[in-house]
């Protein structure tokens, strides 16, 4: 029970389970992960997609001939397990030639070399059949205001962006991006620091259809948003592209816990959301199995994520089919808001001209969320 299958969609980051656990004040913990048996070993725990960067796969600065060993190792694996490669990303943030950022970098030739080097890594995503490239812009921005003019900068982001989208028309690649919103972490300030930033921005580009959003469970909890809400904001504008699953104790650094863990209830209730909204797209986890585990832990940990999401599912299923739920949806007049406030062919005149509205009586009203809310938690909590 609570065991995953390819249906389930469940992608992980081969940076996540391949994390060796360095962090700003320590050495890594663990020793290398060969994506060879990252993709066995997920294919045995019931995952269906791996993801990367360029460089989680192909080291920086491979010759050719190492990218094709490299490549034609990994295919032969994805083959042999059925695991596929939804979505691929670019590392514009590793080395320190991207320290002031990449699209949007002071320094013309770095913005000329990301660009390259993302192009080159679209090529890659249409040939590994990827449906989605995430552009994290993780050093696109800034410690010092007087450092970064923010105009000029979203406007290179914006020619970045839009250049990779007529790329990918030109060469009839089925392809979407997804950009990442962060507050901040490794810069001071993030540029689309969160998703509403984000969605304001896709509205500006030349192929807005062609762009959408991977909000991240924890990089929206660390700028205290309500990553649900993101969410929903995301679905109802078409926007939510992919996402990446993980957990976060609140406002403090990029914690990359598993799903699940952090906060317990956002997770139900974006579970609930997700299923209940028919996303199609992937469960992607972009965690970081913490430096205290060895290798043995690292998969428990993955497991952990799979897992979770499955009894949140189940939970979410409990809870939505409930009667006394139902019952406290209509209380709390929740179908009530899927009305429209005027009335079919009603104008605002007629409204003007309403006069028997009892404010009293409705300023008097309960919404007995409390009631709801609690029926909710128990759901959560497994005693319903
Ligand atoms: C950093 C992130 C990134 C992005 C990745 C794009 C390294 O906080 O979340 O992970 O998810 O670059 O997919
Ligand atoms: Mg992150
Ligand atoms: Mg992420
Ligand atoms: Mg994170």
């Amino acid at each position: 029970e609570y065991a995953p299958t390819p249906r389930d969609r469940f992608s992980f980051g081969l940076w996540t389970i391949g994390f060796r656990g360095g962090d700003p004040f320590g050495a890594a913990t663990r020793a290398e992960l060969d994506p060879v048996e990252a993709v066995h070993r997920l294919a045995d725990l019931g995952a269906w997609g791996i993801t990367f960067h360029d460089d989680d796969l192909i080291p920086f600065g491979s010759d050719g001939a190492e990218r094709s060993r490299v490549l034609s190792r990994f295919r032969a694996v994805l083959e042999k397990t059925g695991v596929v490669v939804p979505m691929v990303t670019t590392n514009l943030f590793s080395h320190p030639v991207f320290k002031d950022g990449a699209l949007t970098a002071n320094d013309r030739d770095v913005r000329r070399f990301a660009l390259r080097k993302m192009l080159r890594n679209v090529e890659l995503a249409a040939e590994l059949g990827a449906k989605t490239f995430v552009a994290w812009g993780g050093r696109e921005g800034s410690e010092t205001d007087a450092g970064k003019d923010v105009r000029a900068a979203l406007d290179r982001y914006k020619e970045g962006v839009d250049l990779v989208c007529s790329f990918i028309r030109d060469r009839g690649y089925d392809l979407r991006i997804a950009l990442e919103p962060k507050p901040n972490e490794p810069r001071g300030d993030i540029l689309l620091p969160t998703v509403g930033h984000a969605l304001a921005f896709i509205d500006r580009l030349e192929h807005p259809e062609m762009v959408g959003v991977n909000p991240e469970v924890g990089h929206e909890q660390m700028a205290g948003l309500n990553y649900v809400h993101g969410i929903a904001q995301a679905l109802w504008a078409g926007k939510l592209f992919h996402l990446d699953l993980n957990g976060q104790h609140g406002i403090k650094y990029d914690q990359d816990l598993r799903f699940g863990a952090g906060d317990l209830k956002s997770a139900f209730f974006l579970v609930d959301l997700l299923e209940s909204a028919g996303y199609q797209g992937p469960r992607h986890f972009d965690f970081k199995p913490p430096r205290t585990e060895d290798a043995n832990g690292v998969w428990v940990s993955a497991a952990g994520c799979m897992r979770n999401y499955l009894i949140l599912k189940e939970r979410a299923a409990a809870f939505r089919s409930d009667p006394r739920v139902k019952e406290a949806l209509a209380a709390s007049r929740v179908p009530e808001l899927s009305t429209p406030t005027l009335g079919d062919g009603e104008t605002c005149d007629d409204l003007l001209a309403e006069t028997d509205f009892d404010v009293d009586q409705a300023a008097a009203r309960g919404m007995h969320y409390e009631r709801l809310d609690q029926l909710a938690l128990e759901h959560l909590m497994g005693v319903r």
